[in-house]
């Protein structure tokens, strides 16, 4: 074989062998052109990103690290919704998940050969405050200086996420959970005693992780921990407790921590891409996500909720103080966007300017049904962000896809779609930095795969293959591509 098979040799040899089987002909061999580096030539390279560009990969806590009661750690909710009947596929829970508890340091070799500079963790509150307030648990909280230490010593910069859903199951039986402001003050707590600790090393803070995951599946849909299917009103109020909850930790953070520490969070807001890229469309959109994002990344970015949330509401409105609106609309210092599917927007003439409009039943999908393949989303929530709220810096914090991933005889995943979903949002991103979109880095879903919440280990997500039985984890094509993106920086 050739090293490099163009697209025109390669053409030649498979209509060949085509001829061979139909007529029953020995294939010709492909023909190598003579000037081989010439044929490369014809691929144009993709344009860079810009040069301190930030590639990393993400996890999170409860989906990788198991050890689920070792050195004091208490259950959090997802323990408890996961070993409940019914709740997950295949009663699937996190108790061992990928053992990265015991295996960080092979895992960070993992991301040191793939080249990545940032790594984005979550901490488990109940490791730290295993009743969720109250006593601290030195021994939590030595995991993260242990997990810290050794990404530094690999020359990884570590990201780190106070919430990424596991909240500790004393604080839901004693209060209610996010339900109380109980909760947002113990959180507030919690981010101060944390930030006080790892900010000497740690210099990026993410309070939340995706208030528009856990609050509307955990306590309205009720798919996700804790399970609850609230009526409207206190509903609402979970809501706002939540972003309650991340402004009081913003300044907690801000009190404690090290000079020069960075506070931001990280939310999957709504991608509003409009239909055509035409002004009224994009005017919509615009529109569209002030008002799709308003219970919880516009309050935080403007300090109001919409007029339309809250006359939509009616009674079932938050109840809120000005104050409440301050605290949760504290300045962060970036803000990171979750991103994996859009939803498409046109100019409409009704009262709020557009609407949205629903992906057809042809619309392609990856492995999980939900994740429609819109690439143009990387290019608009960050320039939606940066146009509406004038944020001036922004991470990826998160953008990948399932996969079927069945390894092929030889061991290894050949993930051709995740490449062509990945090349094709990577490409997108590109255009937003080019045009300069202040966008800083960008951290993969993810390392490896992993506990998928409802979902268990089904709907892979990462870019090493998991063994679960053996914890082996094996590079997958994918792997191979983001190597080759990082080391050019640019699209491969
Ligand atoms: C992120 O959520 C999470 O932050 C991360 O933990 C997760 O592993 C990753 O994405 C991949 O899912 O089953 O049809 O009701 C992304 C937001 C929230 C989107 C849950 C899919 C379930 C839709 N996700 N949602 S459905």
């Amino acid at each position: 074989m050739p090293d490099k098979i163009t697209r025109r040799t390669f053409a030649q040899s498979a209509s060949a062998a085509a001829f061979g089987v139909a007529f029953g002909r020995p294939p010709r061999p492909a023909r190598v052109p003579r000037n081989a580096a010439a044929e490369g030539a014809l691929t144009a390279e993709a344009p860079p990103f810009p040069q301190t560009f930030l590639w990393g990969t993400a996890t999170a806590a409860y989906q990788v690290e198991g050890a689920a009661a070792e050195d004091g750690r208490l259950p959090s909710v997802w323990d408890t919704f996961s070993h409940t009947p019914g709740k997950t596929i295949n009663a699937a829970t996190g108790d061992v998940a990928n053992n990265h508890y015991h295996l960080y340091k092979g895992d960070v070799q993992l991301m040191k050969a793939l080249g990545v500079k940032g790594y984005r963790f979550s901490i488990a509150w109940p490791r730290v405050f295993p009743e969720g307030d109250g006593q601290p648990n030195p021994k939590g909280l030595d995991f993260y200086n242990r997990l810290v230490d050794e990404l530094l010593a690999n020359g990884i910069q570590p990201f780190a996420t106070l919430y990424h859903w596991d909240l500790p199951q004393s604080l839901q039986d004693r209060v209610g959970g996010w339900e109380s402001r109980d909760t947002s003050k113990a959180f507030a707590e919690y981010a101060g005693y944390v930030a006080k600790r790892l900010s000497d090393r740690v210099k990026h803070i993410f309070t939340i992780n995706e208030f528009g995951a856990f609050v509307e599946l955990g306590y309205r849909v009720g798919i996700h921990a804790p399970g609850l299917k609230l009526p409207a009103g206190r509903f609402n109020q979970t809501r706002h407790h939540a972003v309650l909850g991340h402004g009081l930790a913003v300044q907690a953070i801000h009190a404690t921590a090290a000079p020069g520490t960075k506070v931001g969070l990280a939310e999957n807001m709504t991608i509003c891409v409009p239909v055509i890229e035409s002004k009224e469309h994009i005017d919509a959109a615009v529109r569209a996500t002030r008002e799709v994002n308003a219970p919880y990344m516009t309050v935080i970015q403007e300090g109001q909720y919409t007029d339309a949330y809250l006359s939509n509401a009616g009674r079932d409105a938050p109840k809120f103080t000005p104050d409440d609106l301050k605290i949760i609309s504290s300045p962060l210092d970036f803000i990171g966007i979750n991103i994996y599917t859009p939803m498409y927007v046109r100019a409409d003439s009704n009262r709020l300017g557009f609407r949205s409009v629903p992906h057809p039943p042809s619309f392609p999908h990856m492995a999980s049904p939900w994740l429609f393949i819109g690439p143009e989303a990387l290019y608009w929530g960050p320039r939606h962000a940066a146009n509406i709220w004038k944020v001036k810096e922004l991470y990826i914090t998160e953008n990948g896809c399932s996969s079927s991933d069945i390894p092929a005889a030889d061991g290894k995943v050949y993930d051709t779609d995740r490449i062509m979903y990945l090349r094709n949002y990577l490409t997108q991103l590109q255009r937003a930095t080019s045009e300069g979109v202040p966008v800083r880095g960008y951290f993969l879903w993810s390392l490896m795969d992993n506990f998928e919440w409802a979902d268990g280990y089904t709907n892979r997500f990462g870019i090493h293959y998991v063994d679960y039985a053996t914890q082996k984890r094996t590079p997958k094509l994918s792997a191979d591509f983001y190597r080759d993106v990082i080391a050019r920086n640019r699209v491969v």
